[in-house]
């Protein structure tokens, strides 16, 4: 038996961060714990974390190359090796280029993956641009789109500095469970351990809401509605920086008369928050110094994405509180851009890519990392309209389970010509597919890691130090396909890109993998140097670019087009809002079903609802409740709780039974998307679509 090494690493389970200390004896994980030496988690890691030998080792994770015998979805797979696989694959791929132009050939990607980069650098040099991530529209891209257009970068919470922040502005965000983009739970711990003011804007009292002083049990949808009037109070109060918004911002008098009427009484009609309230969470925010505004993903899930997050950025630079220490910071941006050969795309490609041309925020030249809009994309697998989609290639991700409207897509992958997913373990998605290729886990891959993604603070390596089966990490695959496609780049490995992104820091891969990592001092006021990188220089209130891109400078609310105001006649049928996807610790969206120690924590699906709800339909906690809406239904156990708003039924999304195999996992039963809906209203920028704020219907299931 060999010896046991332990390495320094770092976890990236969910869209990591965790320092993580492994132990690998004879290529297998044998023990993960919290590195103490981080900068940033300082020996904590999460529940998942802490399990990660139990992921890697799990008997169910795909080890070899399986290619489809029989009927598309049938279940029965020849195991083969990496040469074949990859060479019938690149095979299929140049006919399909040559026949029907690279453009039919789409990409997929998990969420936030070690990979995400480097897909897009492969797609630009396959020569498509319909390459797409779950989030995206619906999760980050308006966030990181928006802080750049408004103050010329993104900004995230500074939890890593000397001085603590006085206030947290909590808006539909949980990072008590989700330690989102950064935002590390044990940091958010630390922060309010240390005696901050807290406000929770939520319909649910979160995990972190419930830290909070004041609650704000909004109605879903109608956030725009209560940033409009904050802002409206705090420049009325005169509770604004003076100096700042003088010195550092452009269009505040016109942003000062368009909030006039947005009242807090006309902001309690549509939210459903007290008026004084309202002055109150405005008031508390705009005086407690500095103050973070931590933005969840609960304001990007709707067809006003943009106008809801510019309203909070705006938030933001009205009270001073950007890259001050101990509020929201700009980023430092410590190594070089990756490489994603945009240049390799060709301007006629780029003009097919699929609602690029509607969605300019999403899809066009303007776009921080313009990509397909994904109802389009499914469309277009489905009907063939504007054009056919033949092959999809997928790199970590579920789509069945986390793309809107399931069975549109369920629809959609059966059309296809070629599907090849790459994963750690079967899934729904990729038993559709005709090859099956076994991805390597965190602990398994090589990796170099801006802390927080995309702002790029600090810098982690992660060695490779375990091996399962043939696995091999997604980078890999798509440098091997490249090779065999004659791509441009493809003599470039994902570890010479490691070297060029490290090169402003004077050291190599090898030299980071060494140390572990590299966190350079936090530095503020960075605008300080030659303004904010807008084209006024300064924090732009008034977004001189959205105008010129014929959308709104300034923003708006727009009510939810599916909701008891928009649509009464569907709200009698359906009398809940309805919304879905709040996390949960112990799963990452679709993952983890099959990890009995995670598993144990939740082992069926729930949805939310408020004890009196319940008590006038009979549902007792724990029972099985059918959740409806236009679309379909779905069940799951009820859990009765006070910390929801009544009218407000909350899904938990991502969910299949890995144990059900021979019954297709049960794909049907309970996956939250089954609810929703990919047709159209979409915000006009991002082609967002509603995942929250949807309307149901609750019923309790007899007999069982
Ligand atoms: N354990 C775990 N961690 C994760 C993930 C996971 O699946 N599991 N997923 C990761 C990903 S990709 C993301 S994007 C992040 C998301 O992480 P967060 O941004 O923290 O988002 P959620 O937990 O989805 O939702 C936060 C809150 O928004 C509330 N909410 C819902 N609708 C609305 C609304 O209309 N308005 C307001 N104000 N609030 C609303 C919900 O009740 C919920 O409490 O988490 C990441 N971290
Ligand atoms: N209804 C509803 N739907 C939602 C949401 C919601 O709130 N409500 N949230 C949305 C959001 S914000 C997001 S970001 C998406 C997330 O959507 P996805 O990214 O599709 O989420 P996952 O379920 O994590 O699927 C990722 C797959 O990648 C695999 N995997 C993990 N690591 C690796 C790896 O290193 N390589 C490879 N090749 N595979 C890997 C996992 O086993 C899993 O099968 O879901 C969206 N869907
Ligand atoms: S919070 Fe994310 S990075 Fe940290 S241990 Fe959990 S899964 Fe890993
Ligand atoms: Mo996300």
């Amino acid at each position: 038996m060999s010896e046991e090494k332990t390495r320094r690493s770092i976890c990236r389970i969910c869209h990591g961060g965790c320092g993580a200390l492994v132990t690998v004896r004879d290529n297998t994980v044998v023990a993960v714990k919290g590195d103490p030496e981080s900068p940033v988690s300082r020996g904590w890691m999460c529940v998942k974390g802490l399990r990660s030998a139990d992921i890697a080792n799990h008997p169910d994770r795909l080890r070899v190359p399986l290619k489809r015998k029989g009927p598309r979805g049938g279940n029965q797979w020849e195991e083969i090796p990496w040469e074949q696989a990859l060479d019938e694959i690149a095979e299929k791929l140049v006919s399909l280029r040559n026949t029907s132009g690279p453009e039919t050939i789409a990409i997929g990607q998990g969420t936030g993956r070690h990979h995400y980069l480097h897909t897009v650098r492969f797609a630009n040099a396959l020569g498509t641009p319909n390459w797409y991530e779950p989030g995206l529209a619906q999760c980050f891209i308006p966030r990181i789109t928006v802080s750049n257009l408004t103050y010329g970068d993104f900004v995230v919470a500074d939890y890593y500095g000397e001085t603590r922040p006085a206030c947290i502005l909590f808006w539909a965000h949980n990072p008590l469970i989700s330690s989102a983009d950064g935002e590390l739970a044990i940091a958010v711990k630390r922060a309010l351990q240390s005696g901050c003011r807290t406000i929770a804007v939520d319909p649910r009292r979160s995990e972190t809401a419930q830290q909070c002083e004041q609650w704000l049990a909004i109605r879903p949808g109608t956030d725009a509605a209560l940033a409009l009037a904050m802002i409206h109070t705090i420049i009325e109060r005169d509770l604004y920086d003076k100096d700042f918004v003088e010195k550092w911002t452009s269009g505040f008098a016109e942003l000062k008369e368009h909030v006039e009427l947005f009242t807090p009484a006309w902001a309690e009609g549509i939210t459903g928050i007290k008026a004084e309230d309202i002055v109150q969470a405005a008031r508390v925010y705009a005086t407690s110094k500095p103050a973070v505004l931590e933005w969840g993903l609960g304001i990007e899930q709707n067809v006003n994405s943009l106008q809801t997050v510019r309203a909070l950025a705006i938030l933001r630079a009205i009270t001073g509180n950007i890259d001050v220490p101990g509020g929201d910071i700009l980023g430092m941006h410590i190594l070089k851009a990756y490489p994603t050969l945009k240049d390799k795309l060709p301007a006629e490609a780029a003009k097919k890519r699929l609602g690029g041309e509607t969605f300019k925020l999403l899809g066009g030249w303007r776009a921080y990392m313009p990509s397909a809009h994904i109802p389009a994309l499914f469309r277009a697998m489905r009907e063939g309209d504007p054009y056919r989609i033949h092959a999809l290639l997928v790199f970590g991700n579920n789509p069945l389970l986390t793309v809107a409207n399931a069975k549109g897509v369920y629809e959609a992958l059966q059309k296809l010509d070629l599907l090849v997913v790459t994963d750690l373990f079967m899934t729904p998605t990729a038993a559709l597919a005709d090859y099956v290729l076994p991805a390597a886990f965190w602990t398994e891959i090589e990796h170099l890691m801006g802390f927080p993604l995309v702002v790029e603070n600090l810098v982690h390596a992660q060695p490779a130090m375990a091996r399962t089966g043939e696995c091999r990490q997604d980078e890999r695959i798509m440098d091997e396909l490249s090779r065999r496609l004659g791509l441009p780049g493809a003599d470039t490995t994902y570890r010479d890109i490691y070297d060029y992104q490290l090169s402003p820091l004077g050291i190599t891969f090898d030299e980071l993998l060494e140390r572990g990592n590299c966190c350079p001092p936090l530095r503020y006021r960075k605008y300080e140097e030659g303004g904010f990188r807008t084209p006024s220089h300064k924090v732009e209130l008034f977004s001189s670019v959205l105008k010129r891109m014929g959308y709104d400078p300034l923003p708006s609310y727009a009510e939810p087009p599916e909701s008891p105001v928009s649509s009464p006649d569907l709200y009698q049928r359906y009398p809940f809002v309805l919304i879905t996807g709040s996390r949960k610790r112990e799963f990452f969206h679709s993952e983890h079903r099959q990890v009995p120690s995670l598993r144990k924590y939740s082992p069926d699906p729930c949805a939310e609802l408020h004890v009196s709800a319940a008590q006038a339909l009979g549902i007792a906690q724990g029972d099985w409740i059918e959740i409806s809406s236009p679309r379909g239904q779905v069940r799951m156990r009820a859990k009765v709780t006070e910390n929801i708003h009544p009218s407000v039924v909350s899904v938990e999304h991502g969910w299949w039974f890995p144990e059900r195999a021979a019954e297709g996992f049960g794909l049907w039963e309970s996956n939250a998307n089954v609810l929703t809906c990919d047709a159209s209203p979409y915000d006009p920028a991002f082609g967002s679509y509603q995942l929250r704020g949807l309307l149901c219907n609750v019923r309790k299931i007899e007999g069982v």
